[in-house]
């Protein structure tokens, strides 16, 4: 049988890698379109780069979502059945420092490659994601959320998915592209972004736990998120566009839990008890107990500390999803569960950690 051929934008991030090994254990041709950098960016599909190369399974293109001759290009030369677009300023408190730039990526990058669908003629050959977001509910109208409830995004990221939500639907009504919305609640790994809150946790407290990092510097401890695997989350991806007919789903696990909760749970896995003492802006996370006693660390130690400086000028303050649709209509049934989640994060850097130990006490 003919592979079919996938365009991936945002190969390079997390779900793009995810996604793109995905699709090769199911025999596509996996095109990826990466941005020019000054240094490495593909450090996640390298891998996939040294093993599929020699057959042509695996291929890679310069491109940027602010370029649409350049996505119109690609998109008429590689030909794609199935095209996910993921590629994002996907930061949702640097897009308040870049309002514009997320626009231009996140909301008109989306028209581009739909637009570029419709100028080719292939409206009725090819079949498009569109990587929505749960920050489209922002300050949340009703618990959970699920496709019918409303939106009300709280950052300039959230209001530029929504545009892209909304051309995505359109595009789908005008023209029949065959065009879907995942909205998919927070979903990380061990590839996730080091900036995001589960990995900076995962690194501090590794790190920490090997003595090489002193103290965790976190926003909002109060916030809360529904958090997947993103393994399991860019299988949905692909579902949806098996799907009979185009539509939007929700994809989420259904449960949710703080800041400090991710916290807390994070230092058990290394050995360490942390409680939170005091409140606002001085609340603290403090060892309470340490299973092996660690260099450098003792019991009222302060491990956790609040910086201003990553409180958002408007907050997500809590996310629940209600995802029994895809659950229903794709069989969508995901493998991790948030203790599987966090283990598999934890397990991870503390491999991270103990080899830049070694590297620098050689
Ligand atoms: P990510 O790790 O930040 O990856 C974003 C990707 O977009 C990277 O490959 C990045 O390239 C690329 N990119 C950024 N600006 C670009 C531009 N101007 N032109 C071309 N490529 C560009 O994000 P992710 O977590 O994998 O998320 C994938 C998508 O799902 C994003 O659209 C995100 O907004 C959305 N989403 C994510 C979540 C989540 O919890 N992870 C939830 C809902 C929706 P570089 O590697 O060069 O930076
Ligand atoms: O923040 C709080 C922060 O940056 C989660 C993106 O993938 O998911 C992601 O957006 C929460 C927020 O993810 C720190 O204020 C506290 O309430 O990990 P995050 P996000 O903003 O939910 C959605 C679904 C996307 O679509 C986005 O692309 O954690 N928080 N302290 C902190 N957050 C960060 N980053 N750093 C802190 O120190």
């Amino acid at each position: 049988m003919k592979s079919k051929i996938a365009l991936i934008t945002g190969i390079t991030g997390q779900d793009g890698a995810y996604l793109a090994e995905f699709l090769l254990s199911k025999n596509y041709i996996v095109h990826g379109i990466k941005r020019r950098s000054s240094s490495f960016n593909t450090e996640r599909i390298d891998h996939l780069f040294q093993e599929r190369s020699e057959d042509s399974t695996f291929i890679l293109h310069y491109g940027d979502m602010s370029d649409g001759m350049n996505i119109t290009r690609l998109i008429r030369d590689v030909n794609p059945n199935e095209i996910y677009n993921l590629a994002a300023m996907s930061h949702v408190r640097v897009s308040f420092d870049t309002p514009e730039y997320t626009a231009n990526i996140d909301a008109i990058g989306t028209l581009r490659i739909l637009e570029a669908v419709r100028l080719l003629g292939m409206e009725k050959k090819v079949k498009v994601y569109q990587a929505s977001t749960s920050e489209l509910f922002g300050k949340v109208q009703e618990t959970p959320q699920s496709e019918t409830t409303p939106f009300y995004p709280r950052s300039p990221y959230g209001v530029a998915k929504m545009y892209a939500y909304w051309i995505t639907k359109n595009y789908r009504e005008a023209y029949g592209i065959f065009a879907s919305n995942g909205i998919l609640f927070n979903h990380e790994s061990p590839m996730r972004g080091e900036t995001f809150v589960t990995r900076k946790i995962t690194r501090a407290v590794t790190r920490i736990s090997v003595g090489l990092q002193n103290q965790l510097l976190i926003g909002n401890l109060n916030a809360k998120r529904d958090w997947g695997h993103a393994k399991d989350y860019v299988k949905s991806m692909w579902m949806m566009l098996q799907h009979d007919k185009a539509d939007d789903f929700v994809i989420a696990s259904g449960q949710n839990f703080s800041v400090r909760d991710f916290i807390i749970k994070s230092f058990k896995l290394v050995g360490i008890d942390v409680d939170f003492q005091g409140t606002g802006i001085n609340e603290t996370g403090v060892i309470t107990k340490i299973k092996n006693q660690t260099d450098g660390l003792k019991v009222g130690q302060t491990l956790v500390k609040i910086d201003p400086v990553y409180f958002r000028p408007s907050e997500v303050d809590t996310l629940l999803g209600n995802s029994n649709k895809a659950r229903t209509k794709l069989k969508w049934i995901p493998e991790y569960d948030f203790d599987s989640l966090i283990k598999e994060m934890v397990q991870s850097d503390l491999t991270l950690a103990n080899k830049e130990k070694i590297i620098k006490e050689l």
